[in-house]
Parts: C-alpha cells; structure tokens; sequence
C-alpha cells in the first residue's frame, strides 16, 4: 500500500519497448530537475529490466525493426507472467506517483500491466501518469485504457510534473499552476491531459543535464557510449514531420554547458563517445561553431555524431571544424533526390543542396550518412527513378543508409492535417502505415513496391539500410 507520507515522491519508469544501448535521456531529464527541485524521485528502467532478463529470441525483439511486436500486443502473451512481479516491484517503490515514459508501441503492454498495478494499488491514490511519444497526439492516447491513468504529459514534462508534484506536496492535485495548461480529450474520459502553458518561456539552460547516477549505467549493452541533448525542437517543418511541431519553439542550449556535462560524464564514467539525440545538431551554427572550439580547446579525444539538416551555409571551415573536434560522422534527413518531392515535403532545399553538403561532409573526412523516404504523396515512378539515378552516380558520396522508410501519414503531421493538399481524404487513411490516394496512383502495394526497387539498388551497391519500416 502506498503511504501518503510519500505522496510527493515519483518513480519514473522507462516502459518498453525502448533502446537497450544506453540510458533512457527522457526520462534521465526529468528525474535529476525534480531532484533540483527538492522533489525524491527515482528511477526504475522496466525497460531494461525486462530485456536483460529475457532469452535470446525475446531480447531480439528490442531490434528497433520489431517494434510491431510492442504494438501489436503479442509482447502482452509473451511476458505476462511477469506482470505480477514487475507490478510489484513497481509498488516497492512506495512512490505516491508513478509516471511511465512511452511510445505508441508500449501501449498494449502498459495497459495490462497497469490493470495490475491498480488492482494491486487498490483505491490507495496512487497517481498514474504516462509522458513520452505514446502521449503526444490524441490518436495516440486513444490507445491507451484511460480509465487507469491520471495524467497524460504532452511534449517536454519537468515543467508539468513539477506542477503535479507542487499540488501533490501540498495534499491536493488539483493543478492550480498557472504555468500548466489542463484539458481532457473528452469529457467523460478519467484521464485529463497537461502541457506546459508557454514551452517559449522556459529556458533550457535552466534544466540540469541529467546525471545518470540513478541508473545502473553498466547494464547497457553499448558500455561505452553516453547519450545527450544539447536542444529541443527543429528548424524546419518537413510536411511528414511529427516531431518537430511538438517541441516548438527550436532553443538550443549553451555551448559551454553542452562541453561542460560532456567533460563531466568523460571524467565520471571514463566514457567518452556521445550519441546526440537532437533532432538536428546543426539548427543553429554559432552553438555548433562554439561548442566544436570549446570541444577543441578540452583536447579530452571527445568521439561524437548526431542528425543533420541539409544547409547552405554549412561551409567546409565549419565542417572541417566539426570533424577535428571529434564528430565522426553526420546522419542527413535527405529523404529524396528529386527536386520535386523535396518540394512536397517542404524541406526548404535542392538537390543540389544535398550534393554540396554531402560532397563538402566527405572531403572534411567524416562519415556520411542518409535518410530516404518512399512514397511521399505526389512522388511519382520518375522521382524514384531520379533518386535511384543519384545514388548510383554518387554512391562515393554515401557511407551508410541509415533509413530507408515508407512514407507514413499520422498524427501532428502537416500532411495529416491538411490531407485535401495531397489529394487524400481522410477516409482513405485506414492507419499511419496504411493509406491511399484519391486516384489510387499512390497505395501501400505501390509504396512497397517502391521500396523493394530501392531496395534492390542499395543490395548492389552494398548499401542495406540499418533501419526500414516495412511491416513483417
Ligand atoms: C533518440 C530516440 C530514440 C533512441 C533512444 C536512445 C536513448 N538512449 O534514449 C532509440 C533509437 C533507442 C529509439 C527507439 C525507438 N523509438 Co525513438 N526516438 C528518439 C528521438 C529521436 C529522441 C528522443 C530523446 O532522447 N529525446 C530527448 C529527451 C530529453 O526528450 P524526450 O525523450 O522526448 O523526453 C521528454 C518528453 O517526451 C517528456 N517525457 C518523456 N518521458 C516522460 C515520462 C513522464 C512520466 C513524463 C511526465 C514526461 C516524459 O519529458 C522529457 C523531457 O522533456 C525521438 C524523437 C523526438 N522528437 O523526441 C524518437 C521517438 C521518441 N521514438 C519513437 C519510437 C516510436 C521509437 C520506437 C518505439 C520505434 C521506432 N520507430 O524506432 C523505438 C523503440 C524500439 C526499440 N527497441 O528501441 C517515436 C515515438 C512516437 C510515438 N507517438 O509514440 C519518436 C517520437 C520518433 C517518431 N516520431 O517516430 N528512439
Ligand atoms: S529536419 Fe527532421 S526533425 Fe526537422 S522538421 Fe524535418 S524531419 Fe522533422
């Protein structure tokens, strides 16, 4: 039974599925602001949990591409026996609020697990509260048994759980903070949903870089490697693009703090490969410029890499900068090489943007690495064509494919909202993988096509991309 002396004291749990690589940044964030805040907060990774104690053929099902196994529910048959004593470990933490970071993919799971939780809980006002991806659109929510939850965190959650943990304190969850904005999807649901009012406002510098002294950084399977942020948000606002439109406006943060916590983690855990998980690393080239000379002037053999836009104005001296300051290599969301789909997708350059920066990247002596996209709506047979036609006369250019994805229409998409532009109605949309237009020129059978066309290109050039979304 939870206690109400611990009714303020949050456990964050890390749901599946999730990369078993490396700590988990979000919730990572979120646990060392509360304590900053003088808010007892802990850390269970169910996540890795789970992965480390699963045989062989289950722990393959953590593969990024298997994610269908978390969405479809067949993990629920899979590890159900184990829900009794994840739902027990969970309440051994004797936490007043358990918040859950999760995908759309971890919603069957959750559900099960959470009936548990709550049968087991009984009626002793244990606060459930579900943040991350999984909670970001409506749609996405709809997935998930809102009678067992609480609270749905929407975008960026210290802000919000901190209102939740001030009213908590003071023995009244009733969300007075102005600085919170509260709503329900219906009015009948149980579930109400919290954003931060004015995300604008808040300065990320102010947020603490996470510490990872909760986690058993050991446990994970790539023990060299730290993950960091150093922004939030995006530059560009690609029409397929979910992820940019949620975390508005783009702040980044300041370069000294970035070199600071990399110094910081190099010297704590001897470790000192970093994974940027911004969304793009180059959003603002002052940040980039000042971190890269900090980054320097350390002389600490820092190993770094993360996502990039194509830019113009991304000059050689900039790259060569980036590359001596220890980036090995830069993952660019090209996603095709005809003008015309670049268009569509208003990403805001050519194709021979794309070239210039690929062939300025390569001679800087890093790594480059590319996203694609197939079957964008509008793209036509002769638009794969070009873009098959460009990797084969510059595949030198072309280290890895990183990704090689269908297009998908979803939620918080500017296609999605505004589907007449692409001649698509909305009945047509059976889910985010599954869609057709109006003239059926553009369906799931010509899309897979497509992609095994590509496909077949990038086998010969021995170019297999690591990630593709095609549904087993
Ligand atoms: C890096 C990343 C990964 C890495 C994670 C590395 C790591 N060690 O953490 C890897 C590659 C493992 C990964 C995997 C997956 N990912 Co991913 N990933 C991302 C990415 C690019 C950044 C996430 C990140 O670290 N951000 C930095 C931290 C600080 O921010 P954050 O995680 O968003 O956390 C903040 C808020 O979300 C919120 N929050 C998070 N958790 C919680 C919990 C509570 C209780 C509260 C209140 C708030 C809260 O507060 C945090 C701090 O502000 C996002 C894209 C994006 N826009 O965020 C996708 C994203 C989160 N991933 C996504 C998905 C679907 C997956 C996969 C399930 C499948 C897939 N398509 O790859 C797999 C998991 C399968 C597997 N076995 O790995 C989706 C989720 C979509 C959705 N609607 O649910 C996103 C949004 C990308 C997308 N648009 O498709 N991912
Ligand atoms: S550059 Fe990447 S993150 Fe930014 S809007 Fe385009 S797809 Fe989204």
């Amino acid at each position: 039974m939870v206690e109400s002396k611990v009714r303020n004291k949050i456990l964050l749990v890390q749901a599946p599925p999730w990369g078993s690589y490396a700590p988990p940044l979000g919730i990572a964030y979120l646990v060392t602001f509360l304590k900053s805040h003088g808010f007892g907060s802990e850390i269970y990774d169910l996540n890795m949990d789970i992965f480390l104690n699963s045989p062989k053929e289950i722990k393959e099902k953590w593969d990024t591409q298997d994610f269908e196994f978390w969405a479809s529910g067949k993990a629920v048959d899979n590890l159900y026996c184990k829900m009794e004593c994840l739902a027990d470990k969970i309440l051994s933490f004797d936490a007043g609020i358990v918040g859950f970071s999760a995908t759309f993919a971890s919603a069957p799971f959750l559900n099960k697990l959470l009936s548990i939780l709550r049968k087991k809980a009984d009626d002793d006002g244990l606060t459930i509260v579900i943040g991350g991806g999984g909670a970001s659109y409506k749609e996405g929510r709809s997935l998930f048994k809102k009678d067992l939850i609480d609270y749905f965190v929407i975008g960026e959650g210290e802000y919000p759980l901190l209102c939740l943990l001030k009213d908590a304190q003071s023995g009244n969850i009733a969300l007075s903070d102005s600085n919170c904005v509260v709503w329900k999807d219906d009015p009948v649901d149980h579930a109400a949903c919290l954003k931060a009012a004015r995300p604008d406002l808040i300065n990320i510098d102010d947020i603490p870089f996470p510490t990872f002294g909760e986690f058993d950084i050991e446990a994970y399977t790539q023990g060299d490697l730290i993950p960091l942020i150093s922004s939030r948000g995006c530059i560009r606002r690609c029409a397929f693009c979910c992820d940019s439109p949620l975390k508005k406006p783009y702040r980044v943060r300041n370069p000294e703090n970035v070199a600071g916590e990399m110094k910081c983690h190099a010297q704590r855990y001897n470790r000192k490969r970093f994974e940027f998980c911004d969304l793009l690393i180059n959003g603002n080239l002052e940040f980039l410029d000042k971190l890269c000379a900090r980054l320097i002037d350390m002389d600490l053999g820092m190993a770094w890499g993360g996502q990039a836009t194509v830019r113009k104005d991304m000059d050689s001296f900039l790259l060569k900068k980036i590359k001596k300051a220890g980036c090995g290599g830069l993952t660019f969301g090209i996603e095709s090489f005809s003008d015309k789909v670049l268009k569509l997708t208003s990403k805001e350059v050519t194709v021979q943007d794309a070239k210039d920066t690929l062939v300025k990247v390569k001679e800087s002596g890093m790594l480059v690495e590319i996203n694609l996209i197939v079957g964008f709506p509008g793209e036509t047979e002769e638009d794969v064509d070009e873009t098959i036609d460009f990797i084969r006369q510059n595949s030198a250019l072309i280290d890895k494919v990183n990704s090689l994805n269908i297009c998908t229409i979803g939620p918080g998409m500017y296609i999605y909202d505004h589907l007449e532009e692409y001649n698509i109605d909305k009945s047509m949309i059976h889910d985010w993988y599954a869609w057709f237009t109006k003239d059926m020129s553009n369906t799931i059978q010509v899309r897979t096509e497509r992609h095994k066309k590509m496909l077949s290109v990038f086998s010969e050039l021995n170019l297999i991309p690591i990630w593709q979304n095609v549904k087993k």
